[in-house]
C-alpha cells in the first residue's frame, strides 16, 4: 500500500483565525464561521482542531458590533499561498467584500502561521510586527507576512489559538502561543468569552 505522505504528496499545518460580525447568507458569525470550515474542507484542506468560539468586543473599540472569534488547524498542499488563495476564496464565498480595512465583515479569514515559517524574512515580519497603533489601519502590507503581524497583540486570537497549539513557538520571538497570551493583561483576557 501506497504510503499517505506519498499518496497526498508534501502538506503541513496551518494556523488560521476566523472572524466575523456581520450576518452573512449562512447565518450568524458564529454559523458563518462553522460554514467557513466546511467550505475550507471542499478546498481540500483537513481541519484538523478547531477551538471553541467566542464572542469579543470589536477591535479598535466601537468600531462595529462584537465578533465571533475562533482558530482552527488545518492541513494541506504545503505552499502558504496555495492556502492564502483558498481563504480568500472562502472570505468571497460569504460575502466578504474586500475594501475597507478593519470595516465590520461577514468573514475575515487569516493565516496566522505555518509551523516556524517566516515570511518574507526576519526584517520585513519584525518591520510590521513593530509598526506603530496609528499606521496599523492605514498601511496594508503588499505581500503575505508571517507569522501574522498583529498575533502577539491579540487576545481575541490568542485565547483561541492556546486551545489548539499552546506549545506553537513564534519563531522570531521565541516565546509559546501560552506564553504570548499570558504576557496580556488580564483585562484583555475577560473580554474573550466562550460563547
Ligand atoms: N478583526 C479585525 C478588526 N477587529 N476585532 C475583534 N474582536 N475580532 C476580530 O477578528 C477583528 C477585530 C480585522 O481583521
Ligand atoms: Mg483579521
Ligand atoms: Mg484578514
Amino acid at each position: 500500500m501506497q504510503k499517505d505522505s506519498v499518496r497526498l504528496g508534501l502538506r503541513k499545518n496551518f494556523l488560521i483565525a476566523l472572524g466575523a460580525n456581520l450576518p452573512s447568507e449562512a447565518g450568524t458569525p458564529l454559523q458563518t464561521l462553522q460554514a467557513a470550515l466546511a467550505a475550507l474542507a471542499r478546498e481540500g484542506y483537513r481541519i484538523e482542531k478547531v477551538s471553541r468560539f467566542y464572542a469579543t468586543p470589536c477591535f479598535p473599540a466601537g468600531f462595529g458590533p462584537n465578533y465571533c472569534n475562533a482558530c482552527a488547524m488545518v492541513s494541506g498542499p504545503a505552499d502558504p499561498a496555495s492556502m492564502l488563495a483558498a481563504l480568500h476564496r472562502v472570505e468571497a464565498q460569504f460575502g466578504r467584500e474586500r475594501e475597507r480595512r478593519w470595516g465590520s465583515r461577514t468573514l475575515d479569514l487569516d493565516l496566522l502561521a505555518a509551523g516556524e515559517l517566516v515570511m518574507p524574512d526576519e526584517a520585513t515580519q519584525t518591520q510590521w510586527r513593530e509598526i506603530a497603533q496609528e499606521k496599523q489601519t492605514a498601511m496594508t502590507p503588499p505581500e503575505l507576512i508571517l507569522p501574522h503581524p498583529r498575533l502577539q497583540d491579540r487576545a481575541f486570537v490568542l485565547v483561541p489559538l492556546c486551545e489548539i497549539a499552546a506549545n506553537w513557538r513564534h519563531p522570531i520571538l521565541r516565546l509559546t502561543a501560552q506564553e504570548l497570551c499570558d504576557a496580556l493583561p488580564e483585562e484583555a483576557h475577560a473580554e474573550v468569552v466562550p460563547m
